[in-house]
């Protein structure tokens, strides 16, 4: 994932100590202006050098994944964490300069004197960092608050499982994919993003099951909820909409059903497959709306009926075609 290998950011307190006492160590190898000098180098290239990574570990805003864009979006105020970086940038161009300026200027002169310019650079270094205190600390707490995104790979043909809670999305994920399943929390859910793979005809599927975001009407969510919601649009090649007509789940079918409505709305161009769950309890011969609710698959995840088949519905509807290497060739 994009963000995962974000460095820790430094603070402008943790960056000034370090310059300065590594420079403090350099001086003491040396004599008079030199010793001077020396230790205004390294002061400058501590700082530049680490200011400039803060900025140019980042990836390109304008060149990821517009899922992963979004999804930052909803998360960090990517517009201000940009300027940020920008600001970070300057200092470390800004940090260079008075170094190589004051390094200059402390050549020409007797050890007093470059003693006193180098006090006054070191002066002026500290106040332009402290000046991107605020930027490395937004820098800092975007790049705690991204790292743990969601693994999703928006090149992989996915299937968004959506439906209310506890009509059995995550045992469905569950039984079709692999054990190894990771769960993590993120910034908008408490429940965790699921997310399993699975394979067929030799093409991997990523099944994405989002608590929290297409597990309620639109309306019910919050601003980052809903955003995440909305990136899921980049990623999403077909949505398997779970209904428990049972009831079991606690949800009337009604409200099922029009959360089903909601979410054909939001992704318009995306297949939906619905599949009538927990067919062990209310199998859909006996109940009387049945043709309201108008599956494309029953199944029953508990016994294990008709699962194969749910993900084989949506897997045709997605009819991915990968692209075969010397195609066109
Ligand atoms: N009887 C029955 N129970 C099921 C079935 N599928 C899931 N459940 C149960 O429904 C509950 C909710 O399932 P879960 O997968 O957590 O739902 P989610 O909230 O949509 O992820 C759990 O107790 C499951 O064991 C099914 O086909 N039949
Ligand atoms: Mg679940």
């Amino acid at each position: 994932m994009i963000f995962e290998s974000l460095p820790t950011t430094p603070t402008a307190d943790e960056l000034v100590d370090q310059a300065f006492s590594r420079a403090a160590r350099a001086g003491r190898a040396k004599q008079g202006v030199e010793a001077q000098q020396s230790m205004l180098q390294t002061a400058s290239n501590v700082l530049s050098d680490n200011l400039g990574r803060v900025a140019t570990d980042w990836p390109d805003f304008d060149a990821i994944d517009p899922f992963y864009r979004e999804l930052a979006d909803a998360i960090v105020e990517v517009d201000a964490l940009r300027q940020s970086l920008s600001e970070v940038s300057w200092a470390a161009e800004k940090t260079k300069e008075l170094g190589r300026e004051y390094q200059r200027r402390a050549a020409k002169t007797d050890p007093d004197t470059a003693k006193k310019l180098r006090q006054q650079a070191f002066a002026r270094m500290a106040s332009v960092v402290e000046e991107v205190a605020d930027d490395l600390d937004r820098v800092g707490a975007a790049r705690n608050d991204l790292r743990d995104l969601p693994d999703i790979r928006p090149d992989e043909p996915t299937v968004v499982v959506a439906g209310y809670p506890n009509v059995g999305k995550s045992s469905f994920v569950n039984a079709v994919t692999r054990a190894s399943n990771r769960v993590a929390e993120y910034p908008f859910t408490t429940t965790g993003v699921q997310i399993g793979h699975v394979e067929r005809d030799r093409i991997r599927y990523q099944l994405v099951d989002t608590p929290g975001l297409l597990d309620r009407p639109p309306a019910e969510r919050n601003a980052i909820e809903r955003q995440a919601a909305s990136a899921l649009a980049h990623v999403a090649d077909g949505i398997l909409f779970l209904v428990d007509p049972s009831g079991t789940c606690g949800y009337p079918l009604d409200d099922q059903l029009e959360l089903r409505e909601a979410v054909a709305d939001e992704f318009p161009d995306v297949p939906l497959i619905t599949a009538w769950n927990k067919a062990d309890l209310e199998p859909p011969e006996d109940h009387e709306r049945a043709a309201e609710v108008g599956a494309d698959v029953a199944m029953s995840v508990a016994e294990g009926e008709g699962v194969d088949a749910a993900l084989d519905a949506v897997v045709e509807a997605i009819g991915y075609e990968p692209k075969l290497p010397f195609e066109g060739s």
